[in-house]
């Protein structure tokens, strides 16, 4: 399963954010920010400069770019991604400047849930190709100086896996790999009953009646993907066995597919509804009940302890992101684990939602605030959700739920293919049809169309913005950040010895005026436009000097804008470590932002957010 990319989006009702991009699923751990800036009003968020900075390790500085395999090229016609496309495009993905490649999952799959239902874990899918291919990929990529990252799924397997065939059956070692349970009694059909009433996340009961061992499995998702026991050490030993595997292929790291699923409560107690639920939601639907029993147990976070030996053991520096979708900062927080106990580099997942027509400023926040980063394939262009037909629909969650209400769930959207040019199926495959329809914005939304434009566009936007990141200004810069205008909009600013740059947004409709020296210190008076969003309004030249004692920035806008202050003008800035906490209150929500700062290697390390009362995280 792979809830990132839709949940956040699509489910909620009380939360002014509103998806708008699918190809937005933004993430971000390292650093984050998250807001809604309806009538918001915030605190500063002020960080020093680094007096001592170390190399940072390539996932804090590096942008991660997530490929979704299906979607991105098809290289032989067949109308579904696969790793030879990929392959042939690494040349774009480092010419972006990205410094990663994450792979959603490439795994042997019957595809019940699109490659998260695994059923050889140290095989590749023919649908995306060979080990050869893999093995091919990985070299390319090597080449081009980028990091892979492979998509992990420990929660479950495929019902096909050999592993499940062998529990059905009870062989030795294999009964207790997955969750079984006797039927809590039979009605008066001889129809087993199930267990309790747990809901799987895709809708309905979690509990699938097996014939031949006429026991209850557990399944978090589909039926076609029964729960692993991590209650077993087997089970953990075999999975940190084939995690070897792939690290032994030479993969960089991994991103830990719905972690918090790993472990059920063993008394198997009934789970209570939410009262927090959204309004429009039905027994049958996971977020209507409170998964006390099965999600986030304590176990999960034992568990998984990343071995900083191992990792880095032969002297190659590798990640681990965790997925987490936990609703509260403090809960997120405890995947970080402690310095003796780490558990994740960072846990990650894409609560970060964008706006329509909003991909710039964005894209601004999220890679130039401090901390790692992760674009998801298209956002750099700015591609948007795909409006689909039931009809059209194949992802489970959207099928369970039916004609009327699959758009609440379906993550279709925000997984139609890569959008690359003119030509037929956008170039994304010859083949004559695609296992996703191509959004019919692709004829004027594409990558060809972005880099040959003699005008702006987000693709030039987007790796202005990344250039900007390999400096040591983002690197060690300090920050200083404000709500401003009463929440319309944002601003930061990032100094390192005395050379920094600002980016302002104005996330609403109205103009915005902003006198940069009212908020911000050490900003002089006059600044450098760096880059600005497509179209930006009033209209400026690039590279052109502007006053900072007043910036207009039309509604939906930003800019960046870069500076050098003379040696006489800095100042000491005073050394604190410290913990920040900002918030944003806003008509419906409200919003917590944490920074944490490291004392031993001076960077800031855990800086996190959190969205309160969002009863769709997960
Ligand atoms: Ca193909
Ligand atoms: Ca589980």
């Amino acid at each position: 399963m792979d809830l990132h990319l839709h949940l956040p989006a699509k489910s909620s009702t009380v939360s002014i954010l509103t998806s708008f991009t699918n190809k937005s699923a933004m993430i971000v751990y390292y650093c984050v920010i998250f807001f809604d800036l309806f009538s918001s009003r915030g605190i500063s968020i002020k960080l020093p400069e680094n007096p001592n900075p170390q190399p940072l390790k390539w996932w804090q500085s590096e942008i991660i770019y997530q490929v979704y395999p299906r979607s991105f090229m098809d290289s032989d016609g067949d109308g579904v991604g696969d790793l030879k496309g990929i392959e042939s495009k690494v040349d774009y993905i480092a010419d972006l400047g990205a410094g990663a490649v994450w792979l959603s999952p490439i795994y042997e799959s019957p595809m019940k849930d699109f490659g998260y239902d695994i059923s050889n874990f140290t095989n590749i899918d023919p649908i995306f190709g060979t080990m050869d291919d893999f093995l091919s990929l990985a070299t390319k990529l090597r080449e081009n100086g980028l990091k892979l990252v492979m998509d992990f799924v420990p929660n479950h397997s495929s019902d096909l896996h050999v592993w499940f065939n062998l529990s059905v059956h009870r062989q030795e070692k294999y009964e207790d790999f997955y969750v079984w349970k006797n039927a809590s009694g039979y009605d008066s059909e001889e129809n087993p009953i199930v267990p309790n009433n747990w809901v799987s996340f895709f809708g309905g009961s979690a509990w699938e009646w097996n014939e031949i061992r006429e026991q209850f499995y557990f399944h978090q998702f589909v039926a076609g993907q029964p729960d692993l026991n991590f209650e077993n050490p087997e089970v953990l030993h075999e999975m940190l066995e084939i995690m070897k595997f792939w690290l032994d292929m030479g993969v960089d790291g991994f991103r830990m597919d719905t972690v918090p699923s790993m472990f059920e409560d063993q008394r198997f107690l009934d789970e209570a509804e939410d009262p927090n639920r959204p309004p429009n939601s039905i027994p049958t639907d996971y977020s209507y009940w409170s998964h006390i029993y099965t999600y986030d147990l304590p176990a999960t976070r034992d568990s998984w302890q990343i071995s900083e030996n191992y990792l880095i053991s032969d002297g190659k520096e590798r990640c681990m992101m965790i997925e987490a979708y936990v609703g509260s900062l403090d809960k997120l927080f405890l995947y970080y684990g402690t310095k003796t106990k780490p558990i994740a580099h960072f846990p990650f997942n894409f609560e970060f939602i964008t706006r329509s027509n909003q991909v710039d400023p964005f894209n601004m926040l999220i890679l130039l605030l401090p901390g790692s980063a992760v674009t998801y394939y298209g956002e750099e262009i700015g591609m948007t959700n795909t409006n689909l037909t039931w009809e059209e629909t194949v992802d489970p969650p959207g099928c369970q739920a039916g004609p009327e209400r699959y758009q609440l769930f379906s993550r279709d959207p925000e997984r139609t293919p890569m959008q690359w040019n003119y030509d037929k199926n956008s170039g994304f495959s010859t083949g004559d049809s695609t296992w996703l329809p191509i959004n019919p914005n692709y004829k004027e939304l594409n990558v060809q169309a972005q880099n040959e434009t003699s005008g702006d566009s987000h693709l030039k936007v987007y790796k202005q913005i990344l250039s900007l990141r390999k400096t040591d200004t983002w690197k060690y810069g300090s920050l200083e950040a404000y709500a401003l205008e009463n929440g319309q909009g944002f601003g930061f600013a990032r100094i390192y010895k005395g050379s920094g740059f600002i980016v302002l947004a104005n996330y609403l409709d109205g103009d915005m005026i902003i006198n940069v020296g009212e908020h911000f210190k050490d900003i002089p008076d006059s600044a450098m436009v760096y880059t600005t969003s497509v179209n930006f309004q009033p209209e400026m030249s690039v590279g052109s000097f502007i006053s900072t004692k007043s910036v207009t920035i039309r509604g939906k806008h930003s800019i960046i804008l870069t500076f050098s202050k003379s040696e006489n003008e800095k100042k000491n800035d005073t050394w604190i470590w410290t913990i920040v906490n900002w918030i944003l209150l806003s008509k419906a929500n409200f919003y917590l932002f944490t920074i944490i700062s490291d004392l031993n290697n001076g960077h800031i390390v855990k800086p996190v957010w959190n969205l309160q009362n969002n009863y769709n995280t997960v």
